[in-house]
């Protein structure tokens, strides 16, 4: 959000604004694992891009800048998946 406020005050397109977010996530062990999760996040509306990876266990997420899709929203589709998540950034 911090990021929005500041291309705003330079003039810049709120559009161009993108929104990342960093899960940790727990209880993958394998590949599979891993595609589960990023099929459950880019489930989520909003998501333009999941990358999910085992070591260490992060998913990074952006969202479409217009998007009202909350952290809460993206945690509870990998908990539905049977994973767990939290916030890292
Ligand atoms: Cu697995």
């Amino acid at each position: 959000m911090l990021s929005a406020l500041v291309l705003r005050g330079m003039g810049m397109e709120q559009a161009d604004v993108r929104r990342t977010i960093v899960l940790a996530i727990g209880g993958m062990t394998c590949q599979m694992c891993v595609g589960h999760v990023r099929e459950a996040l880019n489930g989520v509306p909003g998501v333009i891009a999941a990358n999910v990876a085992l070591d260490p266990p992060q998913a990074i997420v952006t969202l479409a800048p217009d998007s009202v899709t909350q952290i809460e929203d993206l945690i509870d589709a990998v908990r539905e998946e049977g994973y767990d998540a939290s916030v890292l950034v």
